[in-house]
């Protein structure tokens, strides 16, 4: 097994549902700029990062790479028992990618990445506004739960946090949604995530 991607891209929640799940892989660190490399093109058409190689089963997307990783050799609770608890984890790591890390990343981009002269504080204060509600709905969820789909650290929990980790590049402030930034704490201190984030 293969994973191809640097720990400083989307390509650390790969690393960390690798580790979470205990599988011997090899990380090849691609970074940003080489995502375009033959070794990735070769199993990637979009030459892009995080690209997985299972014995040959190429695998893209991030959420996609995690939930096919859980459900392969994962084993409850991670990988929740049920229908109904593949659904949840589908869900959450859908509504992760479209409502959420859109607006993380015109932050990013806006408050980091971007040339101080490119930059655009409207389009940072835009973003802000727009995680408003997403963030209100997951803080509501999380009162009174320890994780997305109740007391067990789920795939549904790994892919989301990691979504939501990439506000803690810009030190994003979650005090109006206390569940939610507890929840995210929790998530993040786990060894696999730690391990994985210090990776190349
Ligand atoms: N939706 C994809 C996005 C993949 C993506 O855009 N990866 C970036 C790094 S985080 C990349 O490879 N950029 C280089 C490029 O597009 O040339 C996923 O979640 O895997």
């Amino acid at each position: 097994m293969k994973l191809y991607g640097t720990a400083m891209s989307r390509s650390a929640r790969c690393l960390w549902a690798l580790e979470e799940l205990g599988i011997k892989y090899d990380h090849i660190p691609v970074e940003v700029p080489k995502a375009k490399s033959p070794e990735v093109l070769k199993i990637n058409p979009n030459g892009q990062i995080p690209t997985l190689d299972d014995n040959g089963v190429a695998v893209w997307e991030s959420m996609a790479i995690n939930l096919y990783l859980a459900e392969k050799y994962g084993r409850a609770p991670l990988w929740p028992s049920t229908p109904e608890g593949h659904a949840e984890a589908y869900q959450w790591s859908f509504w992760g990618m479209t409502q959420v890390e859109p607006h993380l990343l015109t932050l990013l981009l806006n408050r980091m990445f971007l040339p101080a002269e490119k930059r655009s504080e409207e389009a940072a204060n835009q973003a802000l506004e727009a995680l408003k509600p997403p963030l209100k709905v997951l803080n509501h969820h999380l009162e009174g739960r320890e994780h997305l789909l109740g007391k067990d650290f789920t795939i549904a929990d790994l892919n989301l946090a990691s979504i939501m980790a990439l506000g803690t590049w810009i030190n994003l402030d979650l005090s109006a949604t206390p569940a939610a930034k507890a929840w995210l704490d929790r998530s993040l201190v786990r060894e696999a995530s730690q391990r994985a984030h210090k990776m190349k």
